[in-house]
């Protein structure tokens, strides 16, 4: 038999669909994966801490704000380069790609795009070199799906805010320098950043996770919490503030789980080339065979429609319809698939000696947060029927 000239994990060659510049990307942050995530994720996720030291090499590679323009210390690229960040971190871990998207998509994009001139300057190239990190408080105690039920508040007093409330579940919240907190005001919606040691604000952080170990989840209070004018984004009123940074981080998340799950077919392919049974290597067998085309069928799939998503968000042409369909196909894909690798290592599948288990359990979280697989399939029904089921 003739060798094949496919690659195994990209079988539609979408890497000749990038450009010189994307490709670069890609290499680049494939190799950071390679040479810094890989040898020690395992054991940060076992131990459930965040490797912080990562953070400055990662602001080097200008992975934070990477779409943000230069003017503010960020490296300006394209979607598409951002999506492929996504995915080679992401390969490594979810909490690594978690840390990326939050810092990128929800705190630096909220202040580029609401902020005003002097948050920009003030916040973003700090943030960009990785000497400030963010949070991004959205989600409440009481339920998260529905964000327009917001009970944290923030009243004027004089020129300063007044923030009661508390979130929950916020990736970095122990980790950050600053929050950016979402409130009800009298006009509405509205984004405040709020500094960490501002008295009355305290993070508390969330243990016990079985998901996610390798990134810092927590609780933000706020007791009387005030800051002043200056801290609040002044160009965004309304859910559609919040909202639009998530479309920011979901587009990221479409192409994040792509890298979980080629991690896990190439972890389960080489197993099953060296596991022998009944005489023979599991991979020699048609229902292992079929177990892992039908993985390699979904990768496709889904790098395919990441790429058309991210070609669309450059031509300034993304709906967020669109995404909602592209984060519900593929990270169903990559949870599936890394549970099936998990299934194929057997016994030795179910310790973090090997990918799997830990990229399932850590899209259990990616299939919940920035809307869970019910929230974006009810966002294509409505597309579909013009009917809001919520
Ligand atoms: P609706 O009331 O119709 O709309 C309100 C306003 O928002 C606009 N809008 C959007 N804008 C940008 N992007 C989107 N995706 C938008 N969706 C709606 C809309 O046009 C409207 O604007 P205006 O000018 O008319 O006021 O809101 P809806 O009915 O569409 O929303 C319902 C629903 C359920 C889809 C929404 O509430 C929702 O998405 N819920 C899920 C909440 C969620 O995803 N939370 C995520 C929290 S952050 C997180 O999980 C971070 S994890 C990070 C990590 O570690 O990687
Ligand atoms: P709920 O909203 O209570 O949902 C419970 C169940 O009800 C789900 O199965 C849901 O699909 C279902 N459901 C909801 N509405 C309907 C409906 N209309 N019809 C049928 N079923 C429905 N949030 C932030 O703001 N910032 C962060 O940085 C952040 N990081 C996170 C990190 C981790 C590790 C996790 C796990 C979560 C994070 N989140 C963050 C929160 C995340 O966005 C929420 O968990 C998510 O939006 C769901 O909210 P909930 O957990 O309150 O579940």
């Amino acid at each position: 038999m003739a060798a094949s000239t496919l690659n195994p994990y990209d079988l539609y060659d979408v890497r000749s669909m990038l450009s010189e510049e994307e490709a670069m990307v890609q290499d680049t942050v494939a190799r950071f994966t390679d040479e810094r995530v890989l040898p020690i994720i395992g054991d940060c996720f076992d131990k459930g801490v965040f490797p912080t030291d990562l953070i400055p090499e990662m602001a080097e590679l200008g992975l934070l704000g990477s779409s943000l323009p230069t003017d503010y210390g960020c490296a300006g690229m394209n979607a598409v380069s951002y999506g492929l960040i996504c995915q080679e971190l992401e390969r490594g871990d979810s909490g690594i790609r978690s840390f990326a998207s939050v810092q990128s998509s929800l705190c630096m994009y909220p202040i580029y795009a609401y902020g005003s001139e002097e948050q920009r300057r003030q916040w973003l190239p700090q943030m960009a070199a990785g000497k400030v990190i963010g949070c991004f408080g959205l989600t409440e105690p009481h339920g998260g799906s529905d964000p327009a039920n917001m009970k944290t508040s923030a009243r004027r007093d004089g020129g300063d805010w007044i923030i009661n409330g508390a979130k929950m579940w916020i990736t970095n919240g122990n980790l950050a320098h600053i929050a950016i907190v979402w409130a009800q005001t009298e006009e509405g919606i509205q984004g405040f950043i709020v500094e960490k040691g501002t008295p009355g604000f305290v993070a508390q952080e969330i243990h016990k996770k079985m998901s996610l170990r390798a990134s810092v989840t927590s609780g933000l209070f706020f007791d009387n919490v005030r800051v002043p004018d200056a801290n609040r984004l002044p160009n965004v009123k309304g859910l559609k503030g919040p909202l639009g940074c998530l479309t920011q981080a979901r587009y990221g998340i479409t192409w994040g789980p792509i890298g979980a799950a080629i991690a896990c077919l190439h972890e389960a392919t080489e197993y099953s080339k060296t596991r022998v049974l009944f005489n023979r290597p599991i991979a020699a067998t048609q229902s292992v065979q079929l177990k892992l085309a039908d993985m390699a069928r979904r990768i496709t799939q889904a790098q395919l429609l990441s790429l058309q998503l991210g070609r669309l968000k450059d031509a300034g042409k993304m709906q967020p319809t669109q995404v909602s369909l592209a984060k519900w196909n593929n990270v169903r894909m990559a949870l599936d698939i890394a549970r099936e690798a998990r299934d194929i290592l057997g016994g030795a599948g179910i310790t973090t000696e090997y990918c799997p288990i830990r990229h399932a359990l850590n899209l259990e979280s990616v299939i919940t947060y920035e809307g869970t697989e019910t929230v974006h399939q009810l966002v294509v029904g409505r597309e579909l029927t013009g009917i809001n089921a919520f």
